[in-house]
This record gives structure tokens, sequence and C-alpha cells, in this order.
């Protein structure tokens, strides 16, 4: 029997390309010259799309293929995938949960220890040789801090349960409250940020969230508040976030993920008081293994007629 045909729209890791070649016969969207010729091309045999959380699939792309049955996410965020076209066009999507969680939180957690205790510019300090001239100035302490987590789906409880641990006081904001937590649900963002002295944001992305935080939440978090996210640049009103980190509106940001990635604002660039991050929550070799590996079982699923491991409902 001939291999079904998928199209991919950006690389994965080696190890899983590898796989995928032999199993099935990889269309490069990355690597095409003429975009519209190349889908041309295979749209008569392409059944599936193997994408990424930040390229999805549009509703453009999967018109051009008539055949796709499935498009499988290597990530988790699936606001880039057209669900509606999908759901419509009986088109199935499975994403990547649960195996990126801990990390996602590992990082939202470094993002915030760095940021407050100023991890780059201590490695400055002591790499360019200005420790000898004289000690580093002070910094902010995180345990026992008031953390306001926006969002409290998987990554946003995985978050929490490590700023617990760091002693801090949890507040967050969600859609509904979630009693099983011992945390205080606060229904209003710009009241969340006002009790916060660290905010950081796990929502997953989409037009339900865009702009969620603010200038005016930006403003509440205050000039001592330090800043995180860990979800997507949509959620946050991004000039606004600029204008308070260039004017110490509020004292830094620990940021992921930004609009227009990879090339972000410059103004990002210039900010002292800021870590930056190349949207790599998820990126160390334990969950890009797992997260490959399910792309590649549900995609096996689907091909063998089994039930999908994680379908996107
Ligand atoms: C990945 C992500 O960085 O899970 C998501 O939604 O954004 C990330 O885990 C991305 O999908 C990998 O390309």
């Amino acid at each position: 029997m001939s291999k079904p045909e998928v199209l991919m729209t950006g690389p994965y890791p080696t190890w899983d390309m590898e796989d995928l070649d032999s199993r099935y016969v990889i269309h490069r969207l990355w690597e095409s010259k003429d975009r519209d010729a190349f889908l041309a091309e295979h749209a008569d045999s392409v059944r599936a799309i193997a994408t990424r959380g930040e390229l999805g699939a549009s509703a453009d792309l999967m018109k051009r293929l008539p055949k796709l049955e499935i498009v499988s996410c290597y990530g988790v965020g699936t606001d880039a995938i057209d669900l509606r076209f999908a759901r419509e066009n009986g088109i199935h999507v499975t994403n990547t949960p649960d195996v990126l969680t801990e990390d996602v939180a590992d990082l939202g957690m470094a993002l915030l220890l760095a940021a407050a205790r100023q991890i780059p510019a201590g490695d400055a300090h002591v790499r360019d040789g200005q420790w000898v001239k004289g000690n580093m100035h002070l910094t902010t302490r995180v345990c026992g801090k008031r953390v306001g987590v926006v969002g409290m789906g998987r990554i946003g409880t995985a978050f929490a349960r490590r700023a617990a641990a760091f002693d801090c006081t949890l507040s967050y904001f969600a859609r509904t409250p979630k009693p099983d937590l011992p945390y205080a649900f606060v229904g209003d963002l710009v009241a969340l940020a006002r009790q916060s002295d660290f905010l950081v944001v796990t929502l997953a992305g989409g037009e339900g969230t865009r702009g969620i935080v603010s200038g005016e939440v930006i403003d509440a978090l205050g000039p001592d508040g330090i800043f995180v996210n860990i979800s997507r640049g949509t959620t946050v009103d991004e000039a606004a976030l600029l204008d308070a980190l260039e004017q110490g509106r509020i004292r830094g940001a620990g940021l992921d993920v930004f609009l227009n990635e990879p090339a972000i604002d410059p103004r990002f660039a210039r900010l002292q008081n800021t870590v930056l991050q190349p949207h790599h929550g998820s990126g160390t070799v334990e969950t890009r293994q797992a997260m490959g590996k399910l792309v590649r079982d549900n995609l096996a699923a689907h091909f063998s007629g089994a039930p999908l491991l994680t379908p996107v409902a």
C-alpha cells in the first residue's frame, strides 16, 4: 500500500523527521520556493498536516487540501489553527497537552526568578569584570510574595504549585473558579494585578484572550510589579507593556512569548529590566521528544483507524 502523504509546515527534530520520513511521504512546505505552486502540486494527495503551535493551519491552507483528514499539532496551543473550519469540514485536530506542562511551568518560574533577582545583570556583573570594582546593586525577593496567575489550566496549576513551594501567596483569574484549588479566585484582572507583586500569564491564546492583559491591568501591577508571560504574545497589549517597561511603571518582566515571533519588536532588546526567551517553554529534549512522539502516535492512530490519543474537542 502506498504511504499516506503528509504536509509539514515547519521542521521537527531529526528523531521525528527520520521516523516520519520512513512512514509517510513528507512534503516540506518551508523548503518550497513557490508556496502556491507547491500546494497545488500536492493538493490532491495530502491527507494530513503536521504543524507546530506557532505555525498552525489557517482555513486558507486547509481549503487548498481537499483530501485533508487530520491536522496534528506539535504544541498544546491551537490558536493558530482554524478550529471552526476544521470542525465544519470534518478534519480532525490533535495537539500535545500534558507532556509539556511541567517544562513550561519551570520556565515561568525561571523567568520570574531571573527577572526579580536580575540573573542576567548578575551574570554580566561577573563576566564583564565589574565585580572587582564594586558589588552589584540589590534586587527583588521572590519567596513569600503575592503572585497572581492569569489562567488556571494545566500550566497555570503547575506554575502555582511551584510558586507555592516558594511560600508565595497565590490568587488567580480564570473563566470560572476552581473550587478544588487552595488559591483565591479573583474575577477581575485589574483587581488581581493590584493585589499582586507578580503577575504570571498562562492563558491559552486566541480571540477569546486577545489583549486581555490591558494597559490598565499593567498599570495596576504598579512600579514594584514584575510581569511574566509564558502563554502567547497576543494575550497582552504589547505596546502598553513596552511603554510601562520603558517608563519604569512596572519593575520588570520575564517574557517567553511576543507578537510577531520571531521578528519581535526591537524595543524589547533595548530594555534592561526584562529577561527574554525565544518561545522556549517546551524547549527541552525530554519534552520535545514526548511532543514529537505524541504527534507521530496521533498520526499513526488516525491512519490505522484507531482512536486519536489527544484529539482537540
Ligand atoms: C512550542 C507551544 O514552542 O505548545 C505550544 O503551544 O507554543 C510550544 O510548545 C511550539 O509549538 C513548538 O514549535
